[in-house]
């Protein structure tokens, strides 16, 4: 007889599915529709231990779909634009796509040998002109629409690989990349107006709760960042030079704090000192000293700036502003612990009740007055500002008010005074989308001198990529590469026909993310963007599943795309991802695999060794999902021989020689409860993302099944078997092929064949369960101590001894009456009675 061989398996199955395409959706509406969706990939070489556990989860929950009766999309495509494969082409002297899609080839061939339960026919490249043609035409709605637009603003730019750093790309003051210590720079560039989305960000993640990580939406909630308070004006006091001119009127500034109810307790105000705002106000004399003090900061990130443990500095600007409540002067001052791009940039400072004001007027000898009471300590004696609640003082009208009474006042009169209303103010900046790099779409706007900034027309897009590029060529010079080919470059302007530039940008590789799963609906559709009624009857994505490293940018931006789109009336649907499974890590030796650290495992390596389908039923037993799985810690070689003893209880019943659709009704009745329980439990499990165990539980079954069919070996009784022959021994096995497929699709396909059936498993459909065989046969258990009966447990009838003592002794009324007694002994007659000896 046939060894159990994954090689054989997967010689004999790799290739199977997609020539039938057996994961290719109906999509005629016989059954319902449900979209589940991985991260798509970048990329980078091969599939690394990273791609297999989050590709294994995917396809446990569209695998296990599919049994249950849906029409499942489950597409798979190619993140294929960004800046390692410009890198590699600088090195090798070649374009950036040969580097792509070789990399696509070898990565599809491994997915494949992977046995992902991916529609083929669907897969797509963002780097492909059929794809980033839509990329453009969806910037020109964004454009139209005024939520794409250019700015001069200072940008976080890496000198190394000089380009421009969105902030979530610079690390503690360094490239993401590269680890280059970040500086700034002036540009002109394309931004997407995601801030007048923020409410909705935030709304919207209602529909989210419960269906997400609870701390990717929080970090989402706090990447949005709102702020409920106030804007204040204080009015600027003119300078000795400017006072009693004429038509100089004081000009206002103004400050935004969620404490309006402090007030009274501003003792100074401080503008961002790399602010025009602080150019603007110091006076001649100080002025000197600001340029220099702006200097030093051109050095510094803004999460140094930030640290609430950084020594305050900062320089007087020679002037004084109002406070409108009091008509105090407050002396003015410019610092970096004030970002330029937070609020209004400027703040009022109320040191007595917030630290980083209290520890700068430390520093400078500036007034701390203390408006709230909080019982605590002054803390212009102790140095700590208070921040909790308490009873206003030294506050006028607003004196013996509460916190949350003297917020509201204190707009209220603001307001009456014209001085001041409420606000909310976002964290959220709008998405910086140009990047000064070659392997990207390129931006669909012409520059003309004398109509200006000119979209491309519809027909005329895509704006390709200039091909015969190479090497030195795309080397990053300050400005993108495409800028120095002047071919590429000069064109005719689509408006008034004369001589014009093509912008020479191309957007963030996110833009392509944004809604590729959108394409995923009509993925060849060459004649619009996608096929609204494709996409209407297959998303929003009910299953996304990745890693928590895309928690917020990616994730944000393709919720801002989804609301923008739906504004357009492009889409019906506001969220784009219903439910989001983040799978944990692969670890190796507690730590995560890296370079550094030696300690990386190669996949392939793995499957050569253990074949896929232990590798994936290794990476899903190992832990639940969101999990981190320490490859030190697994056995895929356990795996294996579990699979092998799987695999030969389809070869046991092959040769008994009972034929598929034989009646389970006459099989021997405790092994098909065994079944029926394992079935309808592992949907329950499936539900909740219990994939681990799920493999427990089936581990359990093939373990029954082979008991059933050999007898209780060794038993004095000499019991023997039912042998494979028995009806209930072929269900069972069914059972656990279909099982398997969720995990280990090789093995499982081979089982479903010996078992007689036409492939494929994936489609055998979930098995029934008879809720006749779920009732549990159970058993009174006694518990008795020195002979006496202490506890009656209810137990099933298939109870393990160790089982049953546990209970036992878990009983509160056991533990009453053996008050901390010694056990000297446990004797235990499983399921009726439990003897303890003391
Ligand atoms: C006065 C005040 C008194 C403040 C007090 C706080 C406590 P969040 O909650 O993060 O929005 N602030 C405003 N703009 C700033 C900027 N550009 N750079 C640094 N700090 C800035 O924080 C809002 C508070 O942060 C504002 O409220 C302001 O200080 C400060 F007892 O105003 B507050
Ligand atoms: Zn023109």
């Amino acid at each position: 007889t046939e060894e159990y061989s994954f090689a054989a398996l997967e010689e004999r199955w790799g290739g199977y599915w997609e020539q039938h395409r057996t994961f290719a959706p109906l999509d005629d509406g016989s059954l319902e529709r449900r979209y589940v969706l991985d991260m798509f990939p970048y990329p980078s070489g091969d599939l690394h231990m990273g791609h297999a556990e989050a590709f294994a989860m995917g396809d446990v929950v569209a695998r296990y779909w599919m049994q249950q009766g849906y029409d499942v999309l489950h597409p798979i495509g190619w993140d294929s634009f960004g800046l390692p494969a410009e890198n590699a082409a600088i090195k090798r002297n070649a374009h950036p796509a040969e580097w792509t899609y070789k990399n696509i080839d070898t990565q599809k061939s491994s997915f494949q040998r992977y046995g992902i339960s991916a529609d083929w026919s669907r897969e797509l490249h963002t780097s492909d002109p059929e794809y980033y043609r839509w990329t453009q035409w969806l910037f020109q709605q964004f454009h139209a629409k005024g939520l794409a637009y250019r700015k001069d603003s200072p940008v976080n730019w890496c000198p190394k690989d000089q380009t421009v750093l969105a902030n979530e790309q610079v690390v503690n003051g360094a490239c993401e990349r590269c680890g280059t210590p970040v500086t700034k720079k002036s540009l002109n560039q394309w931004y997407f107006r995601i801030t007048e989305y923020a409410d909705r960000l935030l709304e919207d993640m209602q529909q989210l709760e419960g269906h997400w990580p609870e701390r990717v939406l929080a970090m989402q909630r706090n990447w949005i960042g709102r702020s409920e308070g106030a804007h204040v004006d204080f009015r600027v006091e003119p300078t000795a030079a400017t006072a009693g001119q004429n038509g100089q009127p004081g000009r206002d500034i103004t400050v935004f704090t969620t404490r309006p109810d402090t007030l009274f307790g501003a003792t100074f105000m401080v503008v961002a000192a790399d602010a025009d705002l602080a150019l603007d106000l110091v006076d001649a004399e100080h002025r000197e000293a600001l340029e220099t003090y702006r200097e030093g900061l051109k050095n510094v990130s803004e999460i140094e700036r930030q640290a609430t443990d950084r020594s305050k500095t900062g320089v007087f600007l020679g002037r004084h502003a109002v406070n409108p409540l009091t008509g105090e002067k407050l002396p003015m001052w410019a610092s970096d612990y004030v970002l330029a791009d937070y609020g209004t940039g400027a703040i009022m400072a109320v040191p007595a009740h917030d630290q980083r004001d209290l520890d700068f007027a430390r520093t400078m000898g500036l007034d701390v007055r203390r408006v709230l009471d909080t019982g605590e300590e002054d803390p212009a004696v102790t140095g700590t500002a208070t921040t909790g609640d308490g009873t206003l003082v030294n506050s006028g009208e607003l004196d013996g008010l509460a916190k949350a009474e003297a917020i509201p006042r204190a707009i209220e009169i603001l307001d009456e005074r014209g001085t001041g209303r409420g606000t909310v103010n976002y964290r959220l900046r709008d998405w910086l989308l140009s990047r000064q790099r070659f392997w990207g779409a390129p931006i669909p706007i012409v520059h003309c001198s004398d109509c200006g900034e000119v979209p491309v027309p519809e027909d005329q897009l895509p704006i390709l990529l200039p091909q015969d590029v190479a090497g030195e060529q795309l080397a990053p010079k300050g400005k993108s590469p495409l800028a120095g080919i002047e071919s590429w470059v000069n064109t005719t302007c689509p408006r008034c026909g004369g001589a014009a530039r093509r912008d020479t940008d191309t957007m963030d590789t996110f833009v392509d993310s944004s809604w590729y799963y959108m394409r995923f609906a009509s993925p060849n559709d060459d004649d619009q963007v996608f096929d609204r009624a494709a996409v209407d009857r297959w998303l929003p994505v009910e299953q996304y599943v990745g890693g928590v490293e895309h928690a917020i940018l990616h994730l944000l931006y393709s919720r801002f795309f989804t609301k923008a789109l739906y504004d357009m009336d492009l889409i019906s649907f506001t969220e784009p991802f219903k439910a989001l499974l983040n799978q944990g890590q692969v670890l190796n030796g507690g730590k995560a695999m890296s370079k550094s650290l030696g300690n990386g495992v190669d996949l392939g390596e793995q499957l050569d060794t253990f074949g896929v389908d232990a590798v994936r039923l290794t990476m899903i037993f190992a832990s639940p999902p969101e999990d981190d799985v320490d490859w030190a810690d697994v056995s895929p070689g356990g795996s294996a021989k579990f699979l092998a003893r799987a695999w030969r209880l389809a070869q046991d019943v092959e040769s008994s020689g009972t034929a598929p659709g034989t009646d389970p009704d006459g099989g021997e009745r405790s092994l098909r409860q065994l079944t029926h329980r394992t079935v309808a439990d592992a949907a329950r499990l499936l539900d909740d993302h219990k994939f681990n165990v799920v493999v427990a539980r089936t581990m359990e079954l093939v373990n029954g099944v082979r008991k059933a069919i050999d007898g209780a070996a060794g038993d004095a009784g000499g019991t023997s078997g039912l042998g494979a022959g028995d009806p209930a021994v072929r269900e069972a096995v069914e059972a656990v092929a279909i099982l398997l497929s969720l995990f280990a699709p090789y093995t499982a396909e081979d089982m479903w064949a010996k078992l007689g059936h036409e492939p494929s498993v994936a489609r055998a459909g979930w098995p029934a369960v008879d809720e006749a065989l779920l009732v549990q046969d159970t058993a009174t258990a006694v518990v008795q101590i020195k002979g006496k009966v202490r506890d009656r447990l209810e137990v099933p009838m298939d109870i393990s001894a160790a089982d049953l003592e546990q209970l036992a002794l878990a009983s509160e009324a056991v533990q009453r009456s053996l008050d901390g007694a010694e056990i000297r002994k446990v004797i235990v007659r499983e399921p009726k009675l439990v003897n303890i000896v003391v």
